[in-house]
């Protein structure tokens, strides 16, 4: 429930929109060696809307439990599970089951499920679900059935989010079936899951959900007993009444003050001291799931908020950086598209079908794909991230300009927002020489026998250094 089974890696990575056959492919070729793991987009049938120009948000309106969907067939999808696991790279799926499609929609999905939710229709005959699997209107105390009043916590789990018909989770057969599905999922070879709106989920029944899960499969090199990996999307930034800690129970939950603090921490060094703040209710570090930006907030979806994303790169990379090089929580990077405008979905061949994954000679990835995953300090902070695990931050330094710190006696981390800095600080490492692997080991440090070192640092675009043992190795 709490551990990622990754293998001891500290960070997945979000393939947003990516296909199965390009992920199987990026394990073999990228994420093994560079020590992530991945989280991929909602496997199951989904609407399909050419009247909006086939939406990423398509995938957050299933239709059935089949693994059928925009990245690609099941037959697919197990494909790349298994080839990433046999690499040692684990997925975890974004599991949409708070709801089903929106209401007043109707069709057949890419899978060949057909779905209706026209007027009092809810039916789902791929799953199967009817009528009354759905919560009944008087559980929902508001006028339009929406949700519309984050105060009461009946009102955010019972209504409709955004008229999405909400499936009545206290039944059994509701769990069933949803139990069945990650069973699905688990047989296949799936480390854990992202529940995407925990929030619009009762606590309770997100733990009867789980209770009726399997092992991992040992035949996918999961240790015996090992349990399923979950993450709670719940979006709480102290402006309603459901709190993160009611879902401690059940998991990692999604921390979404995170991605406001490190934008504020870049843009004023000061505030980076402050960065976790448990005044403000945020996360303990054992059941924090934190990110920059995600796929919702860097489009101005899920609440939006002040957030840095790919595009603004050097703030990006040092916002990135930070995250990685200190010890709170579990985390995830995000791997993007280019678009123009909010609602737009994936590069594609041309309507509903997804492009391929472009790799540049130099390892950058091209067709409209962003890949900030690629980028030179994500893969070298990643590293570090992974090496220095198990060690909390200490000799922490920060004059409002720049910012250092160790990771207790493994590592060593400087950033100066000006892009150069040069001053005599404690590193906490051992005597000896080491070199930055942001800038592929062209600075370096020497530790003296009191932990000290003269820390420089003259790099506009990338003004990071981190050392550590076994780093660059
Ligand atoms: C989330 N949080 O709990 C995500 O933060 C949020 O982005 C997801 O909405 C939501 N869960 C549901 O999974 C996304 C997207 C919405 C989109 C929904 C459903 O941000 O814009 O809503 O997926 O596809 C769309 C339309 C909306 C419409 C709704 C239902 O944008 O106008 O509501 O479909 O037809 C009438
Ligand atoms: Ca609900």
């Amino acid at each position: 429930l709490y551990d990622p089974n990754c293998n001891g890696k500290q960070v997945m990575v979000h393939l947003f929109e990516w296909k199965w056959t390009d992920i199987a492919a990026e394990c073999e070729r990228y994420l093994a060696g560079a020590g992530f793991c991945g989280q991929v987009s909602p496997p199951t049938e989904h609407v399909i809307l050419p009247e909006n120009n086939y939406p990423w948000w398509q995938r957050y309106q299933p239709v059935s439990y089949k693994l059928y969907s925009r990245s690609g067939s099941e037959a697919d999808f197990v494909d790349m599970v298994r080839r990433c696991n046999s690499v040692g790279v684990r997925i975890y799926v974004d599991a949409v089951v708070n709801h089903m499609t929106g209401t007043g929609r109707s069709g057949t999905a890419d899978g060949g499920s057909t779905y209706n939710s026209v007027g009092d229709a809810r039916d789902f005959p791929g799953v199967p679900y009817s009528a009354e699997h759905f919560t009944p209107r008087d559980q929902c105390p508001s006028g339009d059935g929406n949700v519309n009043d984050y105060s009461n916590p009946s009102n955010v789990r019972n209504c409709y989010l955004v008229s999405l018909t909400d499936l009545y989770g206290r039944l059994d057969y509701v769990r069933d079936a949803v139990a069945g599905y990650f069973n699905h999922l688990i047989q296949v070879g799936v480390a854990g899951i992202r529940i995407d709106a925990a929030k619009h989920m009762w606590p309770e029944d997100i733990a009867a959900i789980l209770s009726r899960l399997n092992d991992l499969p040992t035949d996918q090199g999961f240790p015996a007993g090992s349990k399923f990996y979950v993450f709670q999307e719940v979006i709480d930034q102290n402006d309603g009444a459901i709190k993160v800690d009611e879902y401690y129970d059940t998991g990692y939950v999604t921390e979404f003050r995170y991605c406001s603090k490190i934008a504020w921490g870049i843009k004023d060094y000061g505030q980076l001291s402050n960065l976790i703040d448990y005044g403000w209710g945020m996360a303990r570090s054992d059941r924090a799931f934190i990110f920059t930006d995600n796929h919702d907030n860097q489009r101005g979806h899920g609440g939006g908020g002040n957030v840095i994303t790919h595009e603004s790169p050097r703030d990006y990379k040092q916002a990135v950086a930070y995250t990685l090089a200190q010890d709170y929580g579990f985390t995830r990077i995000m791997s993007s598209y280019f678009f123009d405008n909010t609602d737009q979905g994936p590069p594609s061949n041309g309507g509903y079908s997804t492009a391929d994954v472009i790799i540049n000679a130099d390892g950058s990835c091209g067709g409209g794909w962003v890949c900030e995953h690629r980028w030179n300090v994500m893969k070298k902070m990643v590293e570090f991230r992974n090496l220095v695990a198990g060690t909390t931050m200490a000799n922490y330094w920060n004059n409002g300009n720049a910012v250092a710190f160790s990771r207790g006696n493994q590592g060593f981390f400087a950033m100066a927002k000006q892009g150069s800095m040069s001053e005599t600080l404690q590193t906490g490492l051992p005597a000896g020489s080491y070199c930055n692997i942001i800038d592929d080991c062209a600075s370096s440090i020497q530790v003296g026998a009191d932990g000290t070192a003269q820390v420089n640092i003259n790099n506009y675009e990338e003004p990071i250094m981190a050392v550590c043992i076994g780093c660059g190795g």
